[in-house]
This record gives structure tokens, sequence and C-alpha cells, in this order.
């Protein structure tokens, strides 16, 4: 696509899309289209990115995905897939090439459970700041987290691996990222330190190309956040500046 730029309610849909690759219903700081982008990466796939403007969303994305949540993938055969834990095994499954998932059953069970364990780590990025900025105890918050960072962390000292699967990032890792990218906009980088393993395992990720590639400055994510906490969310933060 030509523009970053959000679409909004009234906007003309795209066209259809390209037979040489797929689309990416997405928004620029969602940490869930986050997710789908790095396998996309990961697996070097072809895409282009239609960006939606989440409080005013266009009807013809609501008739792809009803439940209106960004990311959704649309292939060229016009098969639309959402939720972003079933993209990225939509992906992984229709790209073997480099395969995010192990193949043994169980090990491929495990990260499915850990996800579950973990995958709550999204609520507290927003709800914490969100939060202090209201001036609400989150002392129950903050307790939850730091309870979450020690079991991850119990779990590198298991398992003395550089990533969570093992010595090579594989999809529980990608899939977990994007919360942590935004612990420094969150102001809770910090618990970070009673955990080094885990500490060490942000390091790695930041050393991952993919990772590398799509990283948001914390600025950046803070310009973001400041609106959508307000109310008054611009999807477009950042762009205004830049010539599409
Ligand atoms: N469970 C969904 C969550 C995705 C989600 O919450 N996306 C947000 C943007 S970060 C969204 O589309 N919000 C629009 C809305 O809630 O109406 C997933 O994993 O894909």
């Amino acid at each position: 696509m030509s523009t970053e730029k959000c679409f909004a309610k009234g906007s003309a849909a795209p066209g259809p899309v390209p037979k040489d690759r797929l689309r990416l219903y997405s928004m620029r700081f969602c940490p869930f289209a986050q997710r789908t982008i790095l396998v996309l990466n990961v697996k070097g796939i072809k895409y282009d990115t239609v960006n939606i403007n989440l409080t005013d969303k266009p009807d013809w994305f609501l008739e792809k995905n009803p439940l209106g949540l960004v990311p959704t993938l649309e292939t060229p055969a016009g098969e639309v897939i959402y939720e972003s834990l079933i993209t990225c095994d939509y992906l992984d499954e229709a790209y073997p090439e480099k395969k995010l998932l192990p193949a043994p059953p169980f090990a491929k069970a495990q990260q499915k459970m850990m996800l579950e364990h973990f995958s709550k780590v999204a609520l507290y990025i927003y709800k914490i700041p969100k939060g202090r900025m209201k001036d609400q105890d989150v002392s129950g918050l903050e307790a939850e987290l730091k309870e979450m960072f020690t079991r991850l962390n119990e779990h590198l000292l298991k398992t003395k691996t550089k990533f969570l699967g093992g010595d090579a990032i594989t999809m529980i890792d990608y899939m977990l990222w994007p919360f942590f990218e935004r612990f420094e906009m969150a102001e809770l980088h910090h618990f970070l330190d009673d955990t080094p393993e885990l500490k060490k395992w942000t390091e790695h990720m930041l050393e991952d190309p993919a990772v590398k590639s799509i990283l948001y400055s914390v600025d950046a994510h803070r310009g973001f956040f400041k609106g959508y906490a307000g109310g008054n969310p611009n999807y477009d933060y950042g762009l205004e500046e830049k010539t599409n």
C-alpha cells in the first residue's frame, strides 16, 4: 500500500489482495498485530499493510472481521484469518520453510500452555500506567506482574536456555515479546532487575533481526499511549511529518 495512514469509516475499501502477497489489517501500535508482523518478517513472506482506525472502523473491515479486531490477514483468494495467535499458527503451517513452533506434539503443547499462563502480561502494560495516571492503587497489579516475571525467570533458570523454548528463538518468544517492548513506556522495566534471567532474555530478544527491524522508540510508544489513555488515540502518531 502507498500509505501507512489509517483507513476510517467512509473510506474506500482497498482493492483486492494482489496475487503475490498477503494483506495484513493492522494498527501501527498494536502489540497483537506486532506478533503477526514478526512472524511474517521472520519467514520473509510478502505482504502489504492496511492500517485501520479502530475507533471509527470502516464497514468493509467489519465485513471481513466481525470482531473488528486487528491483526486480520487476508489471502489473494479472499480467505480471512484473525486473532493474533491463530494468524501466527496459520502462517507457520502455510509457510513451513522456517518453522517457529516445534514439531513434536508435546513441545508444541508446552509452548501453548506457556502462552496461556503468560498472555495476561498484555493487561499490565496498559492497566498499570493508566491506573497510575488516575492516582489509583495499582499495587495489586504490580504484585501480579512481579509474580509472573518470577515464574518466567524460574522457567529460564530451569531450562538454562537463551530463549523460552530452547537456545533458538521460537514462536513463544515472538508471542510474548511485543508486551515486553512496552515495559519501558509503562515504567515497569525496573521490575526486571529482580529477575536477571528474564532480563537477559530481553537482551537476547533485542539482538534478533526481526525484533530490531520493527522496534518503536520508547518516545513513540509514550506519544501514542498518551492519546490512547486519554481516550483520543492518534493511530497516525509520528506520521505527521512523514510523506508517504
Ligand atoms: N485477542 C485479539 C486481541 C487483538 C486486539 O485487542 N487488538 C486491538 C488493537 S491492539 C483492537 O483491534 N482493538 C479494536 C477494538 O477493541 O475494537 C488477538 O490476539 O488478536
